[in-house]
């Protein structure tokens, strides 16, 4: 299928009136601010746009989207996904509207067709930038709520512009939203300053618990659902624990391994030259090479086990 560019969508957008849009499950900042800029992009061009409410939405992210949900898509809508790479990625409770994206924006380079209009682009750190390529190509002005939204996306994936995945245009675009008015520090603070006390136990937990290998260079570690509980740590505690086992010293591969009732979730960080897309797609997922995900229906130290070996197999090939 041809790759839209900015201009075609730029032009889609104009041609409609009515959008509804998805974010992908366990919603980060890309996906949500992205969202929210869209929207708001929309209706400063006069058109009637909304955000579907993603019941998985945690507190920090939720401020984005005041005012722009709603419960379902109006009939007639045009579905628009944005930073969800696969339809499994959306949420189960969109799971109705599967068939119904007409328009997928996103960056991640290992993902799945599920639009018949689609705009991927890997080489942008996060979708919060495509939405403001778009939007200056549109040559609509950025407002502060606008800038707020796409500097959070864009500092959500690029880990406060510290990832491999940052570039000029990352630093062009988040120069754009700090002169538009965004609240760059608060922001910062909130995304990369604060943590909760639970957090940082399971940190100390994680330290203590995390098997180097393969000379150091690699990292594994099976977090049991039943020391997330006894700790409390919630969802919004969980965001980027890989990236942390990833900074210990040496690492170059790291992994992390949560137990479900159904299995494991892995996620996989690597530093560049070091493939972490490649890891987690020999258990079915995808992502960034920097960073991805997979998931695995096996109890928690086999998957352990399989995700080492894959790792090693890896370095091997
Ligand atoms: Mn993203």
């Amino acid at each position: 299928m041809k790759n839209l560019t900015r201009a075609d969508v730029a032009d889609y957008l104009e041609r409609y009136d009515h959008y509804c849009i998805l974010t992908h499950r366990r919603p980060d900042g890309d996906t949500v601010g992205s969202a929210a800029a869209l929207c708001r992009l929309l209706r400063a061009m006069g058109k009637t746009a909304h955000v579907l409410y993603n019941p998985e939405i945690t507190e920090r992210y939720e401020p984005l989207f005041e005012g722009l949900t709603c419960k379902e898509p109006a009939d007639g809508d045009k579905i628009v996904a944005v930073d969800v790479a696969e339809d499994a990625m959306l949420p189960k409770a969109f799971s109705y509207l599967r068939n119904s994206v007409d328009l997928k924006i996103d960056h991640h380079g290992s993902g799945r067709e599920f639009a018949p209009n689609t705009l991927v682009d890997p080489e942008s750190a996060a979708c919060a930038e495509i939405i403001w390529d778009i939007l200056d190509e549109l040559g609509v002005e950025m407002d502060e709520k606008m800038a707020e939204a796409i500097y959070v996306g864009t500092a959500t994936d690029t880990g406060c512009f510290r990832f491999a995945n940052t570039n000029v245009h990352t630093f062009d675009v988040a120069a754009e939203c700090a002169a538009a008015g965004a609240n760059v520090f608060a922001w910062n603070q909130l995304l990369f300053e604060t943590n909760s006390l639970e957090k940082l136990r399971l940190q100390g937990w994680i330290a203590e618990n995390t098997k180097l290998f393969s000379g150091g260079t690699m990292a594994v570690c099976a977090l049991p659902k039943a020391v997330e509980e006894r700790i409390g740590v919630d969802e919004d505690d969980m965001g980027n624990l890989s990236s942390f086992i990833r900074s210990i010293e040496g690492v170059r591969l790291a992994g992390l391994l949560r137990e479900n009732e159904n299995g494991c979730k892995i996620s996989v960080r690597a530093v560049p030259g070091w493939d972490a897309a490649a890891i987690c797609e020999k258990f079915g997922g995808g992502g960034h090479a920097g960073a991805a995900g997979a998931f695995v229906k096996l109890p928690l130290a086999e998957a352990a086990k399989a995700l080492e070996e894959a790792m090693l197999a890896w370095e091997r090939s």
